[in-house]
């Protein structure tokens, strides 16, 4: 049948508006050069209100071995990457703050029987035409470079989160080893730049809003399949490969981190990612996963019953962790301590805990001795954004209140409440055990209050179960 009479028939039969909507993909999504060139600026800025002399030296993710002779997928580091938007590995940027074309990149040195195996390396035309480079050099010849500009600044602020050979070379370069370095340090210093580069990346700017709102969005679309194709798995992996597949076919290069795909008791273990136990009829399926778009992750948490019905004790739970989700989430907004959402829910978790009677006692002494916490186990916020759990210190910084960080627009926050209760919990009636809910959104501070990217993704028992049901039962 031809395409235009398919379509034709389609509409005839009034079918069209019925057929799946193919959301939006974003393979090769990549913020522009100008966002790099502006947080490079911004660096710049920074250095040269330190004094004379501040050179930055940026490092690269290292490859790391996986097995045999095999590598790990390599990804960039996230602060080398918000700086030069450059994915290649054994790459060094220099920004120096007194040169009036400051930036620098090394790069590889091409190696023409590699570059069949892995690809083209960018070389150092590439540095400069393509990733904005005023020089750039290719080692061997670049370490000289690089040896030279580090012993002619009197402050070098480094910024190496994963290579400690590169940083131990650096810091030989500074404080020579057998050397007079009582005397040397008077002349040169070394400055610490990961917290330069967390407090920049804390405030999101709009196009990592948008593309975080990809992943969000991507994420979505994983959690639906996954939901959608329960009844219809036996496995928690294929659980997985439903939501990992979407968002792979969406463009998700990668996962922000390991997907945790838990069914029953699993669902208690808080980092459990074998997803490999078959799902038993009754249990409860814990699903923390999101995919990384463009450099951007979101991270996102809903637990649904794996027949479609929640029973009464797991919906009793997951109606607690909702209500304190959204309590938490009400506190996101401006000028509040991150951790005032934390003691909301915390509140709520342990006063539902005595309503249910899996408390005993009097709820505000309860509460006071934190009798909940082997129920709640963790905190429920984290900062998000390149890194799942994001750079960017929660305390000590000026203007704070009670030692805590008050948050401000262009902030991104998990709000992640949970409740387990492990097979052979003591003191707990056995029909509560194997039961692990935690629901998990995403939310941007804006000025006029909390916003959750991820509030497409239902919540509601009606509509969790709705949703889980709509797919064939499993034999
Ligand atoms: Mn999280």
């Amino acid at each position: 049948m031809r395409l235009e009479s398919l379509s034709a028939l389609l509409l005839s039969a009034g079918l069209a508006a019925q057929a799946p909507t193919i959301p939006p993909s974003w393979h090769g999504a990549a913020l522009p050069q100008a966002f790099f060139a502006g947080n490079r600026a911004r660096l710049l800025e920074k250095i040269r209100a330190m004094g004379p002399g501040t050179l930055a030296v940026l490092a690269s993710m290292p490859l790391q071995p996986r097995n045999g002779d095999g590598l790990h997928a390599y990804r960039q580091d996230s602060d080398f990457y918000y700086f030069t938007g450059l994915e290649e590995a054994e790459s060094v940027a220099l920004l120096d703050g007194d040169a009036a074309k400051p930036f620098t990149l090394l790069v590889r040195a091409g190696d023409p029987r590699r570059e069949r195996y892995d690809g083209a390396r960018i070389g150092t035309a590439g540095a400069v035409q393509r990733f904005g480079a005023d020089q750039a050099e290719r080692f061997p010849a670049g370490e000289a470079t690089l040896k030279a500009a580090v012993q002619k600044a009197t402050r070098v602020v480094l910024i190496c989160n994963f290579d400690d050979p590169f940083r131990l070379k650096v810091l030989d370069w500074i404080y020579p080893l057998g050397a007079d370095n009582n005397h040397g340090s008077f002349r040169r210093s070394l400055v610490d730049g990961r917290n330069l580069a967390a407090e920049m990346r804390l405030i999101k700017q709009p196009a990592e809003l948008a593309m975080l709102q990809n992943a969000v969005d991507a994420s979505i679309e994983g959690h639906l399949a996954a939901m959608r194709g329960t009844r219809t798995s036996t496995n928690e992996g294929q659980v997985a490969a439903l939501f990992e597949g979407t968002v792979r076919s969406l463009g998700g290069r990668f996962l922000g981190y390991d997907s945790i795909v838990g069914a029953g008791n699993q669902a208690c273990t808080l980092h459990y990612s074998r997803n490999d136990q078959p799902l038993k009829a009754g249990s409860l399926l814990l699903m923390d996963a999101a995919t990384e778009v463009g450099y951007y992750t979101a991270d996102i948490t809903r637990t649904w019953p794996v027949g479609g019905t929640f029973s009464p004790e797991q919906r009793a739970l997951y109606e607690l962790v909702l209500k304190a989700q959204n309590a938490a989430i009400a506190l996101c907004g401006p000028g509040r301590a991150h951790r005032e959402g934390y003691a909301a829910a915390m509140r709520i978790l342990s006063d539902g805990l005595v309503d249910l009677g899996l408390l005993k006692g009097e709820k505000e002494e309860l509460f006071r001795k934190e009798a909940h916490l082997p129920f709640t186990l963790h905190g429920v916020s984290h900062w998000l954004g390149m890194d799942v759990h994001d750079s960017g210190d929660y305390r000590r910084v000026p203007g704070s209140k009670g030692g805590d960080r008050l948050l401000e627009p262009g902030m991104v926050l998990t709000v992640e409440p949970g409740l387990y209760i492990p097979e052979g919990m003591e003191g707990v009636d056995l029909r509560w055990h194997g039961i692990g809910v935690r629901l998990e959104d995403d939310i941007l501070v804006t000025a006029e209050g909390p916003k959750n990217l991820s509030e497409r993704l239902p919540r509601r028992i009606e509509e969790v179960e709705r949703l889980v049901q709509g797919a064939k039962p499993r034999r």
